[in-house]
């Protein structure tokens, strides 16, 4: 039961933010960076600025001394852009940080070009400079995004923001939470540990944050203005931290993976949410219920996340559904026949290195197919060739093969994939699947968009050292 797990504000370094009060306020680039967002960003045309730079942002108690981070638009997260299935999106992002950056769209399928990975779909937008994002949003869900240039430390210091795309037949609901999940890792002054680039972290878990939050709040109680049907919209934002959420309360659906529905089913927990996954749920909330949200990710260290519940004094009614909850409305993603599916062509990717593997060393912690790429996050730290190449509108099969001793949530970009379970089934519709310890699992793809496409362990520091390379869509 939760009341006998630790809150997140029972946290060490929380209660040693709360206790330097006093050290100066820092951060002389966050009026240029507020000037030049010139407001509110607007979503009537789906037309946004995205200002990334340095800010100071209040993460502990009002009274309590700010933390010096890197925001999107002054704040932490980034702004919640919410756009249309079918709409094309225009985002104008202006760099105002220190070193280069962009944004990369978890998640959306659209051309290469916007896809935000520099050096390998466009150049790295420098200080000062900006860069037009646009796309179509062709799939309804939850999705997000940050840079995708040095990630450990931009997302790391504050870079990640929600991407929702809706659909004009949505599932109704009264309430639509969306909750980006991170932690960072602060230190005894509550700023930012500077401690990127750590080996330990490379070769092990990744960096894990000491202080989880929701949408950059350690609020642990959440209410909606009155009760109804609620659909939660879990992101999960952070470096390299997997949660496992255990629900108690009202009975909770799961509807939608990664962005993609799934058939509504009951859960008592999540699916497992690695870092750049999302999972959706639904539930219906009446009178004095509460739903009370654990995080099992790590067994020996649960803790209890959040609850919600109703506002008192409620300030309306919202509908009464009964049981009926039909499926979110399918995207039009590519559909595999399993018995195609012994025909394609099955392309290895095998994972290797880190702590405890005799494949490391201190110049390659990681390797992709035996291969280091180049550490680090200049131009050619995905390497130089493409790990494996597919036609355009070719089917295959990736087996992805974990000889390590770690998890890795590993990410495609520009696809969508199902795992292959069993020889009969397929599971559901993913951009990123995280791949257990000595673990291998087969998935089913088709390249439908041309170029260069990023395959990294979205644990940003195993993608730092290594777990990173590309694949090309050739026509
Ligand atoms: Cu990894």
């Amino acid at each position: 039961m939760s009341v006998l797990l630790p809150s997140r504000r029972d946290f060490l370094v929380f209660s040693s933010i709360c206790s330097f009060a006093s050290i100066c306020k820092g951060g002389a680039i966050s009026d240029i960076s507020k000037a030049a967002l010139g407001g509110q960003v607007t979503n009537t045309d789906s037309v946004f600025n995205i200002v990334a730079a340095p800010d100071s942002v209040q993460l502990g108690p009002q009274g309590h001394q700010p933390t010096a981070m890197w925001c999107f638009n002054g704040s932490y997260p980034g702004p919640s852009l919410r756009v249309r299935r079918g709409d094309e999106v225009q985002v104008k992002f202006i760099n105002l940080l220190p070193e280069p950056s962009s944004i990369h769209w978890h998640g959306i399928r659209l051309l290469n070009a916007m896809d935000g990975v520099p050096g390998l779909t466009q150049p790295p937008v420098d200080p000062g400079e900006s860069f037009v994002y646009k796309f179509v949003c062709k799939d309804a869900g939850t999705f997000w995004y940050h840079p995708h240039l040095n990630s450990s430390e931009q997302l790391g210091r504050g870079l990640i923001g929600s991407l929702i795309v809706e659909d004009d037949t949505e599932t109704e609901v009264d309430h639509d939470l969306i909750w980006l999940l991170s932690d960072l890792r602060l230190d005894q002054k509550g700023q930012i540990h500077e401690s990127f680039g750590s080996i330990h972290d490379q070769a092990h878990a990744g960096r894990l944050g000491n202080v989880v939050f929701i949408n950059g709040s350690l609020s642990d109680s959440w209410s909606v203005p009155y009760g109804g049907r609620i659909r939660l919209r879990l992101i999960n934002g952070s470096n390299a931290r997997l949660f496992r959420l255990r629900l108690n309360g009202p009975s909770v659906n799961q509807v939608a993976i990664d962005g993609h529905p799934v058939p509504p089913r009951v859960i008592r927990e999540a699916d497992v949410l690695a870092p750049g996954q999302r999972i959706d749920l639904i539930f219906d909330l009446h009178t004095a219920e509460e739903l009370e949200i654990e995080d099992h990710g790590n067994p020996d260290r649960a803790y209890f996340l959040a609850k919600i519940g109703i506002a008192k004094p409620s300030i309306g009614r919202g509908q009464w559904y009964g049981q009926n909850l039909k499926p979110l409305p399918a995207n039009d993603i590519p559909q595999f026949q399993i018995t195609e599916i012994p025909r394609l062509r099955e392309i290895p990717l095998v994972l290797s290195g880190g702590a405890m593997s005799r494949q490391m060393s201190p110049q390659s912690v990681w390797q992709m197919n035996g291969r280091a790429p180049t550490m680090g996050h200049g131009p050619d730290h995905f390497g130089r060739e493409p790990l494996f190449s597919i036609s355009l509108n070719e089917s295959v099969v990736l087996k992805l093969i974990n000889q390590s001793a770690w998890f890795h949530p590993m990410h495609l970009h520009g696809v969508v994939f199902h795992e292959l379970l069993g020889s009969d089934s397929l599971g559901p519709a993913r951009d990123t699947l995280l791949l257990a310890p000595g673990q291998q699992k087969r998935v089913v793809l088709k390249a439908e968009f041309l170029g260069d496409w990023m395959v990294h362990c979205h644990i940003l520091e195993h993608q730092h050292s290594g777990l990173m390379g590309y694949f090309r869509v050739s026509a």
